[in-house]
């Protein structure tokens, strides 16, 4: 899979090749990270790559000349690749989206600075709007490179281990359990007992159950959105039933 990016600063995805999961995908050719420099696409004297707002106020807009230019050398190399402006106006960049775009042949990252792109790019250029998070970034480049990391690490091969996509939270809508590794006594804080204990079942059913009541928790939201597993609602119930008991037992007393 292709991923390119167009920006005024190219050098910032380097960060992808320093280590981890991108530095291998691209050494083992399963991902392709290319950069298209904006700033090659503007051929006045200073090389202008923004200009002041059409009706006043503070910052600058990225021009649509060179941005233009820019796009139709991306879409020039990469014809098949949906191209995505980084925008908080954007639609919420999460593990779904992610998964959609992993089925992507390419997909192409232009990376906005200053106060944004003049519009006329968003309504022409542009197939969809992303954005990864309600809050304001000084550029695209970050946003997209949080795209390109999650994609990448869903691709076939991308991982050392296969499995551990499908378990990651999000991909089975809840949180994660808890995780350990040696030593099994820690600044005198044990490992929980059943993860010792070789029995992978009640392991199985201790770490869904885990993930359960950290995700109620932690993030309710998450239990509204995913169907539950039948042995999931049969614990909720059970621990719904406790709480009443507690309830009950509080409120003849007061
Ligand atoms: N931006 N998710 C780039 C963001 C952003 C986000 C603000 C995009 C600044 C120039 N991008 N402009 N949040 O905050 O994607």
């Amino acid at each position: 899979m292709n991923f390119t990016a167009l920006t005024l600063f190219p050098e910032m995805f380097s960060a992808l090749l320093v280590g981890g999961i991108t530095k291998r995908s691209v050494e083992s050719q399963h991902i392709s990270i290319e950069t298209i420099d904006i700033r090659d696409f503007a051929h006045d004297r200073h090389r202008t790559t923004d200009d002041r707002p059409y009706g006043g106020g503070c910052g600058m807009v990225m021009k649509p000349e060179p941005l233009a230019a820019a796009i139709r050398h991306a879409k020039g190399m990469h014809p098949e690749a949906y191209t995505f402006l980084l925008t908080p106006q954007g639609r919420l960049f999460d593990q779904g989206l992610a998964e959609e775009l992993a089925g992507c042949s390419g997909v192409t990252l232009v990376c906005g600075r200053y106060e944004g792109v003049d519009e006329r790019i968003c309504q022409e250029m542009i197939d969809d709007e992303l954005s990864i998070g309600d809050y304001v970034l000084s550029g695209g480049e970050l946003a997209a490179m949080v795209v390109i990391d999650a994609v990448c690490r869903l691709l076939p091969g991308a991982l050392g281990n296969e499995q551990s996509a499908e378990e990651d939270s999000f991909s089975t809508g809840l949180l994660e359990y808890p995780q350990y590794t040696r030593p099994r006594s820690f600044e005198g804080v044990q490992v929980p007992d059943i993860l010792l204990s070789g029995n992978h079942g009640a392991i199985k059913q201790w770490r869904r159950q885990t993930s359960l009541v950290r995700t109620f928790l932690k993030r309710p939201d998450l239990l509204l959105d995913q169907p539950l597993a039948p042995g999931d609602m049969e614990y909720l119930e059970k621990l719904h039933q406790d709480i009443e008991t507690i309830i009950e037992k509080h409120s003849a007393v007061s």
